[in-house]
């Protein structure tokens, strides 16, 4: 008995412990935060913060699910990882008592059907998927749409997203599905649509798709909105533009993972990004959307109407929010987009 108490109390100051080390470990989307936003956490708070980052939620779920202790305190899947992530156990309900600045949320962007109460999630930043151009080799308004993108005269021209959701929706959209779509003979057909692709793609890549849009080692292709107005910032050619025939939209979002070790720390890092300045300096520094009402009514017009970040109602309209498609789907997307990687 005295044994078993023992390990109890152990147990028990292990975890305290744990919550009272000055220590938080971020994995989040790379691109998605500054320096001194972590350093202004930092030095407010005392707690040091071990930040890494991932460019795909297939990443960041495949870390987890194979090492469930792997340390993480706070993650940032999106809309369509919420829900399977919670209903696999791999989430901690939130305590939106430790959140104040959860009043600062855009209520349009809270409830949704991925996470009805938003037990689990607390929104990040939202994005949109788009058509990148750049306007020193093929002139604005030659391409609208994403089925330009398979003309023959882009061979070896274009960047594609390294993202199994982002380059089947390209296809999806074109041949006239929704991106969300679970019919198995839909996702072959895009799949063989994206094969058709195949001669025109230069790169799949989604990490390092800023700057290789800048450098113009890729002139054409996919991106991120984020991603591209910052690309724009450096090279004023690059243009991101909202394809006419429709394109997808994100929402990321903060969440606890299971074996998180600072609980605590999560909930003052996830209430320090609600804060309307600190919501404000984030979406400046990466030129992703804030969920953050608060946080809109300080910014610059610059970026506050910027079209790329947040685009106009009708434009918005014409987006589709991505969803999880279930295991089914899920396991048919993957098997196609292996075979497509190795050109099969
Ligand atoms: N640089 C990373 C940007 C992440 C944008 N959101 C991801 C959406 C995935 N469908």
């Amino acid at each position: 008995m005295k044994y078993f108490l023992f390990i109890i109390l152990l147990f028990v100051s292990l975890a305290v412990w744990a919550d009272d080390e000055k220590i938080l470990n971020v994995y989040n989307w790379s691109g998605y935060i500054s320096d001194d936003v972590l350093n202004q956490f930092e030095k407010e708070t005392g707690i040091h913060v071990n930040y890494t980052t991932y460019d795909s939620n297939e990443t960041m779920y495949a870390k987890l699910k194979a090492d469930p202790d792997a340390g993480y305190d706070m993650v940032v899947p999106s809309t369509y990882f919420i829900d399977r992530m919670y209903k696999q156990g791999m989430l901690q309900k939130i305590d939106r008592s430790k959140i104040p600045n959860f009043k600062n949320l855009n209520p349009a962007l809270l409830n949704k059907a991925f996470d009805p109460h938003n037990q689990y999630s607390i929104p990040y930043f939202w994005s949109t998927t788009g058509i990148v151009i750049n306007t020193q080799y093929y002139p604005a308004g030659s391409i609208t749409n994403w089925s330009d993108l398979w003309k023959g005269q882009y061979k070896d021209q274009l960047l594609i997203l390294d993202d199994v959701r982002e380059a089947f929706s390209m296809a999806l959209i074109t041949l006239g599905y929704s991106a969300n779509d679970v019919d198995p003979a839909h996702i072959k057909a895009a799949y063989l649509k994206l094969r058709q692709l195949l001669p025109n793609v230069r790169l799949f890549n989604d990490e390092a798709a800023a700057s290789i849009y800048i450098d113009e080692d890729a002139v054409l292709g996919m991106g991120w909105n984020g991603d591209i107005y910052m690309a724009n910032k450096e090279n004023p050619k690059v243009k991101f533009l909202y394809p006419k025939g429709g394109y997808v939209l994100s929402l990321d979002s903060m969440a606890i993972p299971r074996g998180a070790r600072h609980v605590e720390n999560a909930y003052k890092f996830i209430n320090f990004i609600l804060r309307p300045d600190i919501a404000m300096q984030i979406s400046m520094a990466t030129g992703y959307a804030s969920p953050n009402l608060a946080a809109q009514k300080l910014m610059p017009k610059a970026l506050a109407q910027n079209e790329i970040t947040y685009p106009d109602a009708a434009t918005l309209a014409r987006g589709e929010v991505q969803t999880d498609v279930g295991p089914a789907a899920n396991a048919i997307y993957e098997k196609y987009w292996e075979l497509l990687k190795i050109g099969a």
